[in-house]
């Protein structure tokens, strides 16, 4: 973050100020995407105010406006339902107008969003352990339900097919083929991995097909740090990143949720022998999922919530190697070989889960 953009964040926030006077903007470090900073302002006798700023990726959102309106349908429709999870009120993340009343400020340094800052809350990158993952999954699962009834063709699809294995695959295979960087070679291993599993990636797409897999709007982006907890009591607050709510696939959230929250390391751990998946973890993930969703989803879908971890983690594993192999043009990187760091530890990820289900089901058949 150069000085340069502090100062466009400082402009962009006062295209939605609030009032008063901006004391400060800083940079917050996360997702890969987007660039976020927060300001604060000084409202005399109303206080203190954070917002939280977007500098929106164009280049990965190419429709600016389909984008911003699906999250007004989303939080729209999340604020017409009371949203609880057992006896909580979970809060809806609110997007602030700009000083005009629009939804986002079209500016020369890009296109700029603001959400109020959801105060007093922390977010995780790693589990503290099964009681917090039912928390994270139930929360989720909830945001979905409470999504159930909204038809999914009133949301745009603003990145086709984002959501589709086949489609992740075939852009790896383009990737590979083109192999712009000529890393193609160093990373035989992982391609050799990847399409070994080939058949994974049409499961998902054959069960939709046969009308088996139903299509709603989802969240599309489970990671456990898109939940703010409460600091103070520890619970589930807030749901963030409504950037992929849109029409996909249900169990795309319970994969992609088991992918991040029941990693035994970071997305990004170099030390691959720390990659893994913590069953305790997982365990709780699938009893908070269920929890709220289990009466929307059908036998097919309940059946395939393993396999659907498998498929996620994987074709987020894909999507980081296609990354690495085109020359790291769409998500941020922080070191050389960044991409192939993550899509190593999905790989092994998926490993981790294809021996787990084999023991668990040799342990079944194991006679008692
Ligand atoms: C990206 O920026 P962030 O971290 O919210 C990506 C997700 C991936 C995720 C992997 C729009 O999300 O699809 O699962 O990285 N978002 C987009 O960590 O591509
Ligand atoms: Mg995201």
């Amino acid at each position: 973050m150069t000085p340069a953009d502090l100062a466009q964040a400082e402009l962009a926030a006062q295209a939605f100020s609030p009032g008063g006077r901006l004391v400060g903007v800083e940079p917050l470090n996360r997702g890969h995407i987007h660039d976020t900073f927060v300001s604060s302002w000084d409202l005399g006798a109303h206080g203190r105010q954070r917002l939280l700023h977007q500098r929106m990726n164009d280049a990965v959102f190419q429709d600016i406006p389909g984008l911003m309106h699906n999250i007004r349908r989303v939080t729209r429709e999340l604020r017409r339902k009371s949203w609880r999870a057992g006896d909580r009120e979970l809060e809806v993340l609110q997007l602030v107008p700009t000083v005009g009343g629009e939804s986002w400020a079209e500016l020369n340094t890009g296109s700029w969003r603001t959400f109020r800052f959801v105060e007093d809350t922390q977010s995780y990158d790693r589990c503290l352990g099964p009681d917090q993952a039912f928390d994270a999954a139930a929360a989720f699962g909830n945001f979905q339900a409470r999504l159930f009834d909204l038809d999914a063709r009133g949301l745009v699809e603003t990145i086709p097919e984002f959501f589709s294995p086949s489609h992740r695959f075939r852009q790896f295979m383009t990737a590979l083929r083109e192999d712009r960087c000529g890393r193609a070679a160093a990373v035989a291993e992982e391609v050799r991995f990847v399409l070994d599993r080939r058949h994974l990636m049409h499961v998902i797409e054959t069960g939709i097909q046969q009308g088996r897999i139903p299509v709603r709007v989802i969240h599309g982006d489970t990671k456990l740090n898109n939940v703010l907890f409460d600091r103070a009591s520890g619970v589930a607050r807030c749901i963030v990143d409504l950037d992929t709510c849109m029409p996909g696939w249900p169990l795309y959230d319970f994969g992609d949720l088991v992918r991040f929250t029941a990693a035994t390391s970071e997305e990004d751990e170099q030390d691959l022998s720390l990659a893994g998946v913590d069953l305790d973890l997982y365990e709780a993930l699938s009893a908070g999922w269920l929890e709220t969703t289990g009466r929307f989803m059908n036998a097919d879908e309940l059946e395939l919530m393993p396999l659907a971890a498998q498929i996620v983690t994987l074709t987020v594993g894909v999507r980081f190697l296609t990354d690495h192999l085109a020359g790291d043009t769409y998500f941020k990187i922080h070191r050389e070989g960044h991409n192939l760091d993550r899509a190593r530890v999905q790989l092994r990820m998926v490993r981790a889960m294809e021996q787990s289900t084999t023991r668990t089901s040799e342990a079944a058949l194991a006679p008692a």
